[in-house]
């Protein structure tokens, strides 16, 4: 390739794929390198907007530490190696293991980032699909599993998930997120502080409600401190004033809300006054928040993550939306609205208004009994189904864009269990925490390298729209795409060996889908996607047959994916419109408000009513713009200026416990101890501390030279693995009890 002083410039786009936001990216480049990266003004969807993980693409591009050729370990030593050999290594490994053991006995556990590359979204289903297993773990149930949930159970999908239409909305109440740090999550909305702010500038008000008054707090008009771990008491009072002062509207939705007698009942006894101690919300602050938003014009209530890594996980996740419909703010603009994705949303598929719903529960895990959910099983449960010996039991590992030894509650246990598996691969561009334990990791390609479509985020995006990136550069010769590795250990899995043809095992499961899907039409369609391969042709698929496209000829101005290439800024379909009934997909076809599976569970919330929170010491975690999750410590850019990983302390806790600013402090959960620097902070909730996760990057055995200069503490060492919601598995990150003390 010409060097770049030689080379031309041009000029290059891309989504960037590092967080929710989706920011559509500029690039300068010159023959293989970056020149600059900037925000693209032009971009429909994110108007130019950045934060400065974007600018360190270039970092991660020329990362010397990513890896670029597959590793085998021999001898307890990692060896680069072929892709042949490679692949080879792992057809003569597992499927011995699949022979003598079943296909239960291979895991596989997948991580964010394939949420943000189509290669891996597409195709890791098409693997586990080939292998067949109950064991799925992801992130999910680190994370939003409560709110796909939730939302599940009420709206009949999934992906069902309400958003703020922040643009028209005069009054946010947001819990448990942060997206001025975080740029926001299962909500795509590029530069959330200019949207909070022009709300504000409009007469809007914006609440938080958060154990730390966060850089989303600063923005705010009102913030409330919470105790961790309470939002389903908050909530709930707050549905229970509704009732109680007749502030209920239910408007335009009606006809179509079932169960709303159902939910009156279910909360009678959350009074304000019986919650507010366990909140550390007054009764009357509680009232005043059910009265502001029952009379806002335009808004809805927003949470995320910290609601959702609760033990009431999944309740919160609902009341959120039983408020939100209750006040009448669902489904109306400048309330909580359903985006209409041009591509691979379930909710427009099939017969509009009703559908299946969805169930758990079809198979439990072995030891614990956790039940499934969409598919998974918690992440939690990975290290004892590996440990515990009997049929089903784990013995192999597939690790696809993952660091559960990080990102998952005591990774000490699941290093161990890792190190005692027979075989385990990883699909990674590090050789990190996780990957160290592998005996394959076969590197993928750097997201410059990659073309991408967004196939979940349109599904959750303040404004409707399509975009398509292109490779920015050619990915190193030899090296394939992430789906055809995906595909390649399909083929393994199904005995067809790890010599077969991927593109032909491409061929013949998507034509296996569209006769199940098109019958007689199949071959047509067949024949009409013809140009593409791999993912391109499944966002060509989607967006032809979705409700923006050409219907493959039937309305020729509709959506193709040569249209969407075509639009480097992307294509803009529009604000969010009233989806209800349409988008519905429960079998009654209405918004179920009171699903059985919720109701049963409030009983154990109920349980606790009337109890006081207020002593003891518990830790939350933190997001910084300049970090995500575990796995950007090792860029430059990000990795300079003052220490992130630091734990933050109310000067009154810190005198309390002779914690002195920039002193360590030994910090224990779970009866486990990790150091950080103590950073006093009158932004803490006196009696809650706060440190990030995704750092501990002092293992043995990684490869992360910037990221070991500054290893941080692992969050998740202090936490206990085998706490969780029992609806959702979702794990419970936040609130958990610690000690602290000078170290
Ligand atoms: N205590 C606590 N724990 C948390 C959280 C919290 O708030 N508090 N947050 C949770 C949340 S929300 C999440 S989503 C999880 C994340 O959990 P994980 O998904 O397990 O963790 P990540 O840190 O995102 O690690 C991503 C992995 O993907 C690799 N990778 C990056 N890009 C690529 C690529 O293009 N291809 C491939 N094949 N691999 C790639 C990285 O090297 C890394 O190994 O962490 C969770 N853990
Ligand atoms: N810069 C950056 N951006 C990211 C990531 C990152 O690591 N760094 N990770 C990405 C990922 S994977 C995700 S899922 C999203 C998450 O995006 P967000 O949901 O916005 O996540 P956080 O910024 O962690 O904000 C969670 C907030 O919940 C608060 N909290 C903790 N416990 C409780 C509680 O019990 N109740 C209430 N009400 N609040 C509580 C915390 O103090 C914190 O302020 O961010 C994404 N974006
Ligand atoms: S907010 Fe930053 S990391 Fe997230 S998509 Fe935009 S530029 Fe990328
Ligand atoms: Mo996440």
């Amino acid at each position: 390739m010409a060097s770049a002083s030689s080379a031309p410039n041009r000029t290059a786009h891309r989504i960037c794929p590092l967080c929710e936001a989706c920011c559509g990216l500029e690039l300068q480049v010159a023959g293989d390198k970056v020149l600059s990266i900037r925000g693209h003004q032009a971009d429909v969807f994110s108007a130019g907007y950045i934060c400065p993980k974007a600018v360190a693409l270039k970092d991660l591009h020329e990362d010397p530490d990513r890896l670029r050729r597959p590793l085998v370990k021999r001898d307890g030593r990692f060896v680069e190696v072929g892709w042949e050999e490679a692949f080879d290594e792992i057809e003569r490994r597992l499927v011995p293991i699949l022979e003598k053991n079943g296909r239960d006995a291979i895991a596989v556990s997948v991580g964010n980032p394939s949420a943000h590359k189509m290669s891996l979204m597409l195709y890791f289903t098409r693997l586990a699909k080939a292998l067949g297993t109950k064991n799925v773990y992801s992130a999910s149930t680190l994370d939003q599993m409560p709110k796909q949930l939730a939302s599940g159970l009420m709206f009949g999908h999934w992906l069902s998930v309400a958003v703020p239409d922040i643009e028209r909305s005069d009054f946010l109440l947001v819990l448990g997120a942060n997206p001025a740090a975080s740029n926001g999550s299962m909500w795509t909305v590029p530069d959330f502080r200019g949207k909070a702010k022009a709300l504000r500038g409009r007469g809007g008000r914006l609440v938080v409600v958060d154990p730390r008054r966060t850089e989303t707090a600063e923005l705010a008009d009102v913030h409330h401190f919470i105790r961790p771990g309470s939002d389903v008491f908050l909530l709930a009072a707050m549905v229970h004033t509704l009732f109680e002062e007749q502030r209920v509207r239910l408007g335009r939705l009606e006809p179509h809300v079932a169960g709303v007698d159902a939910v009156r009942q279910a909360v009678a006894a959350f009074t304000p006054e019986t919650v507010a101690a366990r909140c550390g919300i007054a009764a009357d602050t509680i009232r005043a928040l059910a009265r502001e938003l029952a009379d806002a014009r335009r808004g809805c209530v927003y949470a995320r993550i910290g609601s959702c890594t609760q033990t009431y996980g999944t309740l919160a996740s609902w009341l959120v939306d039983v408020l939100n419909v209750l006040t009448g703010h669902l489904d109306e603009p400048g309330g909580a609205m359903f985006p209409r994705s041009a591509a691979f949303a379930q909710n427009t598929i099939g017969r509009p208004g009703t559908g299946r719903g969805i169930t758990t529960g079809r198979h439990r895990s072995r030891v614990s009994g956790a039940p499934e959910v969409f598919g998974e099983l918690p992440a939690g449960v990975l290290a004892e189904e590996i440990e515990t010996p009997g049929t089903g039991q784990v013995r192999a590992l597939i690790s696809v864009a993952s660091n559960p030894v990080l990102s998952a509650p005591n990774g000490t246990r699941l290093a161990k269990a890792l190190d005692s598996l027979e075989f385990m691969v990883s699909l990674d561009i590090y050789l990190n925490e996780t990957t160290r334990h592998a005996d394959v990791i076969l590197p993928g390609v750097s997201p410059l390298q990659d073309s991408h479509y967004d196939v979940a985020f349109p599904q959750l995006s303040f404004r409707n729209h399509a975009r398509y990136s292109a490779p920015v550069f050619e990915a190193p010769a030899g090296q394939p795409p992430e789906w055809q590795n995906l595909l390649r250990l399909a083929a393994i899995a199904m005995g067809r060996g790890a010599r077969a043809d991927v593109l032909a095992l491409d061929d013949e499961l998507l034509a296996a889908e569209l006769n199940k899907i098109a019958g007689d039409r199949a071959p047509a369609l067949l024949a009409a996607l013809a140009p593409w391969r791999g993912p391109e042709r499944l966002v060509d698929l989607a967006l032809r047959s979705g409700p923006y496209g050409d219907g493959f000829g039937a309305r020729p101005i509709g959506l193709t994916l040569r249209k969407v290439m075509e639009a480097p800024a992307g294509i803009d379909l529009g604000e969010l419109q009233p989806r209800i009934p349409e988008v519905l997909r429960t079998p009654s076809g209405r918004i179920e408000l009171a699903p059985p599976l919720l109701l049963d569970d409030l009983p154990r919330a109920a349980a606790e009513l009337g109890c006081d929170d207020s002593t003891g010491l518990k830790i939350v975690g933190r997001r910084d713009v300049r970090s995500n999750n575990s796995w950007m410590h090792n860029l430059p850019l990000l990795a300079k200026g003052p220490l992130r990983c630091t734990l933050l302390v109310h000067p009154d806790d810190a005198s309390r416990l002779g914690l002195v600013d920039g002193q360590n402090a030994a910090i224990t959960g779970a009866g486990r101890t990790v150091h950080a620097p103590v950073q006093l902070s009158d932004a803490m909730m006196p009696g809650v501390v706060s440190l990030p996760h995704g750092w501990g990057h002092d293992l043995p055995g990684a490869q992360l030279r910037v990221a070991a200069e500054r290893p941080g503490a692992n969050l998740n060492a202090l936490l206990d693995e085998s706490l969780r919601d029992p609806l959702s598995g979702n794990a419970v990150l936040s609130g958990g009890p610690v000690e602290v003390r000078a170290a």
